[in-house]
């Protein structure tokens, strides 16, 4: 089944999809499994993009497809905790756009206690630097699907840097093509590849299991 809704996004299936999903989340799959499944689906759809058998009307409709799926589960990202368990920075870098992943991110970071700035796509170097000074958050999290926006990534940690607001701080990053190699390179804590990590993560941070 998990499969099925996988291919059914790589597809662009919609009611296949939307059925599927419905199916499981009622079956009481867990909501990180059928999520995983829809970026699986995703992973193809792009794919298909590089081997220019899809095209950006392709990558545009796979978007609305996959918003419309998330949207059937929910408040099923809830966690079962009431109390805030941190402050946590969030944006796609700059010259970046892609927002999806992003805010799966923040949708369970605030549903698991989480107080959560969202700062939008295309952020520019300053205002994570404001927006820290302000929140004094204890997590930083940076969401990047393109290569060639690693470079903003790393200068925007080189902003934080030079305005002396690291220290005592972890900066998370995430995004499809990120990896060991990129948190190195840009020099940042962590990579975490799934929300379901991104949560946990972030518990441990800040000490709770
Ligand atoms: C949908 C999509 C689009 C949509 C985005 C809509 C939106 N509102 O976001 C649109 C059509 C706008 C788009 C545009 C473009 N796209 Co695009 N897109 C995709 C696609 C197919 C899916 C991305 C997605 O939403 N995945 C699903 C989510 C759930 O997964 P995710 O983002 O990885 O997020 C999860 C984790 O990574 C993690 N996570 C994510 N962020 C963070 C942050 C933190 C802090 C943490 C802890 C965790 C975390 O948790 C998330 C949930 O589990 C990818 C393919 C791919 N393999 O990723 C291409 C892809 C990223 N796009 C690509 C390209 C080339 C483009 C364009 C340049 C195309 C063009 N010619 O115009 C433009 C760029 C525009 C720009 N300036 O940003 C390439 C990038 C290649 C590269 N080497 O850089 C990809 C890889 C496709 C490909 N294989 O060629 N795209």
């Amino acid at each position: 089944m998990y499969e099925e809704i996988s291919k059914a996004l790589a597809e662009l299936e919609e009611d296949l999809l939307l059925d599927g999903v419905k199916n499981l989340y009622e079956k009481g799959v867990p909501v990180f499994d059928i999520l995983a499944a829809l970026q699986k689906g995703m992973e193809e759809v792009g794919k298909k993009f590089e081997a220019k058998e899809y095209f950006l009307s392709e990558l545009i409709m796979s978007a609305d497809v996959f918003k419309e799926a998330t949207g059937l589960l929910g408040d099923a990202f809830a966690g079962n905790t009431s109390e805030m368990l941190g402050t946590v920075v969030m944006g796609t870098v700059k010259e970046d756009i892609h927002d999806i992943g992003k805010d799966i991110v923040v949708t369970i970071l605030k549903c698991n206690g989480f107080h959560v700035i969202d700062l939008g796509v295309d952020v520019p170097y300053e205002k994570f630097v404001e927006a820290i000074k302000e929140h004094n958050p204890q997590i930083i999290g940076l969401s990047c699907l393109l290569t060639s926006a690693f470079e903003n990534m790393k200068e925007t940690i080189v902003s934080i840097e030079e305005a002396g607001l690291r220290e005592g701080r972890t900066i998370l990053i995430g995004g499809g093509p990120t990896d060991q190699k990129v948190c190195d390179y840009v020099r940042a804590d962590l990579i975490c590849k799934n929300a379901q990590e991104a949560v946990e993560t972030c518990k441990k941070i800040v000490g709770v299991n």
